[in-house]
Formats: structure tokens, sequence, C-alpha cells
């Protein structure tokens, strides 16, 4: 990464944005826009359109006639293929545009955010792309008059809400096995960091993706996302975001079409580290990094430190140490290693919550505060609170902020009742040399992600899926392909 076009690219205006619908750029229908603030400094750098329910219903009837005329499901595997592949590639050659786009927009700190998002999405388009011709339908095992055949077919209208915190990454996990299938789809993406993702949306069209096959609409989600929701054309809601979110779009889908639902909803994934850890040095580094990193934004990170009580002091101080060592400010600066948090909203509901867990009898060891606000940008330190009880608000509830809870524990069956303890189960991790107690360690945790001496970094070729209330279907891999299709029999008497 060079910072010189870094600069370069910061310093350029940013054009308003508008929908993407039906192959073309348009602006709302009533000609209302939306300030796009940066969080890096609160100041206002372009506008995009905020939709009414009559955009979304255009860019839906869009998505369905597309679907209809099968401008896209019907063309050759090897041609939608071909399409996909060039996306990517096309994501790759302007990956640093793209990358300090979104961090202008959401504030992620830009080492992260180049791996994270425009090399991440590409990497999953390309994967899809590479998987679209190799997936068979079955013939069943029927007696020898029958023949039953299982054809996979596109479900039709996708209708994908995206969050913030990647909007590429997460964006191209719902994109690229929806239109691998053949699906049309139309995006949704979240009101502060829509940029970098209605700019992807826009490549597909340049690598050869046929009009209204990707409509992407900008707006509140109580507006566009609701006209989403109880759309009787879209046949497919896929979501990332908060859990208040994910049961509304429940509610939309039994009030319209009973459309399918798949929810991604975070979680507060304990990471628990046993005074038997291989390197105990290690694991306070990279647990500092698996809550600290894009300032504890992300959907797996491990915001509840569970450490062994007998190592409990030292290892606490060691991840305070680390997240002392961490430079937090200009996410556009390489050497920045946490960037903004994403809005000022939600700067002060993290800061809500740190004063909530001192109420509730935790101590701050170190951070806890506002940062920079000369900046004009919304910064906070990594914070680390200990004393933090199963029941209280820290150990329960979703921060989604750079903010740490720490809890002792005795024994390994203490452990796992503690990570268990929540109504999530989307991440976790153990750090351990025993290798009985680690595999015991993944059964014993629900949750869709067990990491063992690592935190994070599990890549396209495994499933991410949520228990309880994290969610329920997958993205990544093969296995997010299932949201995607119909299985249709074929009974056929010879
Ligand atoms: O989420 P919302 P917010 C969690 C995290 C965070 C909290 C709030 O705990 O603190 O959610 O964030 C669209 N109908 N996560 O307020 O509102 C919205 O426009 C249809 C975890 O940003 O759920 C945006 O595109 N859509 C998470 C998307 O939903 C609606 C990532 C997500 O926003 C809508 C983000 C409606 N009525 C937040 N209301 C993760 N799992 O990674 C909003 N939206």
């Amino acid at each position: 990464m060079d910072q010189t076009q870094i600069d370069a690219l910061r310093a350029q205006p940013i054009a308003p944005f508008f929908h993407l619908i039906d192959g073309k750029h348009v602006p709302a229908s009533d000609g209302g826009t939306m300030n796009i603030i940066s969080p890096i400094d609160g100041t206002v750098i372009t506008t995009t359109a905020a939709g009414t329910a009559a955009d979304m219903e255009a860019a839906i009837a869009s998505a369905r006639a597309a679907f209809e005329d099968g401008r896209w499901a019907n063309q050759p595997p090897a041609a939608r293929k071909k399409v996909m592949m060039k996306w990517a590639d096309l994501i790759e050659a302007n990956a640093l545009e793209l990358a300090v786009l979104g961090v202008r927009d959401n504030g992620t700190e830009i080492g992260m955010a180049i791996k994270a998002e425009p090399s991440s999405a590409a990497a999953t388009i390309r994967y899809y792309a590479e998987a679209l011709d190799k997936i068979y339908g079955e013939i069943a095992p029927t007696s020898s008059d029958i023949l039953g055949m299982i054809h996979k077919e596109p479900v039709g209208v996708v209708g994908a809400i995206i969050p913030w915190n990647f909007p590429l990454m997460i964006g191209a996990w719902k994109l690229g096995p929806a239109l691998a299938m053949g699906n049309s789809v139309v995006l949704k993406p979240s009101e502060t960091a829509s940029l970098s993702l209605m700019r992807m949306a826009e490549l597909a069209l340049e690598a050869g993706l046929p009009e209204g096959v990707l409509n992407a609409v900008t707006g509140e989600g109580r507006i566009v996302g609701e006209t989403m929701g109880l759309s009787m054309d879209v046949d497919v809601l896929v979501f990332t975001g908060s859990g208040a979110t994910g049961r509304r779009l429940l509610e939309y889908a039994a009030r319209s079409n009973m459309k399918r639902v798949y929810l991604e909803l975070g979680g507060k994934s304990p990471n628990i580290v046993f005074a038997d850890a291989p390197n105990l040095d290690e694991a306070a580094n990279v647990s500092a990094g698996g809550i600290f990193r894009n300032s504890g934004q992300v959907c797996v990170a491990g915001s509840r430190l569970l450490v062994e009580a007998s190592i409990h002091d030292e290892f606490v101080a060691a991840v305070a140490k680390a997240a002392e060592g961490m430079r937090v400010g200009d996410p556009l600066k390489v050497d920045t290693h946490i960037g903004a948090i994403n809005s000022e909203g939600q700067l002060t509901a993290n800061l809500g919550f740190v004063k909530t867990a001192t109420a509730e009898g935790g101590k701050i060891v170190t951070g806890g505060d506002r940062i920079l606000q000369d900046t004009g940008g919304y910064y906070m330190a990594p914070t680390v609170v200990t004393g933090v009880s199963r029941d209280a608000t820290l150990a329960q509830k979703e921060v989604f902020g750079p903010v740490l809870a720490v809890t002792p524990f005795e024994t390994e069956e203490e452990a796992i009742a503690l990570a268990n303890s929540t109504v999530y189960g989307l991440a976790g991790a153990a750090w351990t040399s025993n290798l009985g107690r680690a595999h015991r360690m993944v059964r014993g945790v629900r949750s869709g992600v067990m990491h063992i001496n690592t935190y994070g970094g599990a890549d396209g070729t495994v499933p991410l899926s949520g228990f309880g209330q994290s969610g329920n279907g997958s993205d990544k891999s093969l296995h997010a392909i299932e949201k995607y299709v119909n299985l249709k029999t074929a009974w056929i008497k010879l």
C-alpha cells in the first residue's frame, strides 16, 4: 500500500451517487438526497439518493422482469461464469479506489479494509463464478420404471440488505452465490456505508451483467428496506445486521408472501483462554486484534474474554498492553491499527455500554473514552473491562465497538457454561495445548465458528452460520448456495 496513492485518492471529490435501476443511474423519485458524513472527520463528503418506496418498487420490478425473461438465468453457465470472473477482475483492478472510497464512508483502517473489502469480495465472486458450472442436479435411487430427477433452480428475485461494517465483503457473500445460481438481485446498502458497494455494483454491469439483473437502491432502512421486506415480488431476503431489524424482516415476510428470510445477526463471541495455551503472549496479541480491529465492528469479534482464573491478572495485563500499543487514528494512514467508529450514534452507544458496565461493577483497565475529538471524527480508545459478571449487560448485549468484557473461570465446564450463556452463537475461540480439551470446546460451545489457538481469518471455503439468535442459513462456502436455489423434483414414469 502506497500512502501517496491513498492520499491522492482521498483528495478527490466524490460525485453524488444515484440508484442503479434497470442498468441506469437514477435519482430518487422525489429528488431527495442524503448527506454522507465521513467518520474520519465528521464532514459531508457527498450525497446519495434518499430512496422512496416507489424507487424500491421500480428496482424490484426491474429485477423481476430480468428474471422472468431469462436474460441471465438462461445463459449457458460458461457465459455467466465469464461475466462474474470479469467482475472479480474489475474489483481487483479497482481495489485501492474501492477501499479508499469505502474507508472515507465507513472508517475502517485501510490495512484491514484493503484485505477484507475489495480483495475478499473479488475472491468471493471468483469462488462462486468457478463453482457455478460444477454444481449438478441429482438422480434419485428410484425403482427401474421411474426416473427421479432433482433440479436446482434459481429462486427468482433476491433482496439483499447489507450493513456498514464490511459492505463489500458482506455484499459479495450474498451477491456471489445469488447471481451465480441465476437469480436477480436488489441490493440495499446501509445508510452509513453505501458508496463502495454502489461502485462495486456498477462494476458488475461493466463486466457484462445484463441490465436489471442487479439493481441497487440507497436510502433509509425503514423506507426502502421495509418496502423490500413487504414486497410480494421478492422471493428471498438475505440480511446482515441487528437482531431488531432481523425480527422486522421476519414479520414483513409473514405479512406479505412468506418469502424466505436468512439472517446474520452478530454475536457476543467468547474467547476462552486456558492457562495451558501454547503461547500466552501470542494469545494476548491475537485476542486484542480479535476484538479491536475495525474498532470491534466485526460480527465475529471476540468481545467476551473468558480467562482461567490462575492467569487472569497477567493475561489481562498483556491484552491491555497490546490494546495500548494499537495506534487509533486516521484510517487512511497506512500505519493506523484502529480507524474510526462508523457513526456518531454508534460511538454514543459504545460509550453508553461502558458507563453501564462500570455501574454494574465492571472495572476499566484501559480505554473507556472518546478520543481525538479535535479531528471532528468518531474515535474511541480500545477498552478492557474486568469483573464483568455472567449476567451483566456487557456480557449479554452486542456492543459492536472496541469494548472487551473480561470474566474469569475455574474449570472447563464453567468455561463452556459461560460461553453458552447468551442468546447468540456466531463465533468463539479456545486457546489450549490439550488436544482433547480443544475438541471438547469445539463440541461444547454452541456457535457457528470455533477457532482453536487463533482468532478470526476463516476464509471463504468454510461457512459462517449463526446459532441461536445469531441467525440462520450460511454465508460463504458452497453451503451458501442452498439459500439461492429451489429443489425441483421431476418424477418420470418410464
Ligand atoms: O443495524 P440495522 P444498525 C448490529 C450491531 C449494531 C446494531 C445496530 O450490534 O450496534 O446492529 O446497527 C437496514 N427494514 N449489527 O442500526 O438497522 C439498514 O438500512 C429493512 C451487527 O446499523 O440492522 C442497513 O442496511 N431494512 C452486524 C441494515 O438494515 C432495514 C452489522 C443493517 O442495519 C430496516 C451491523 C427495516 N425496517 C450491525 N431498518 C453484523 N452482524 O455484522 C434498518 N434496515
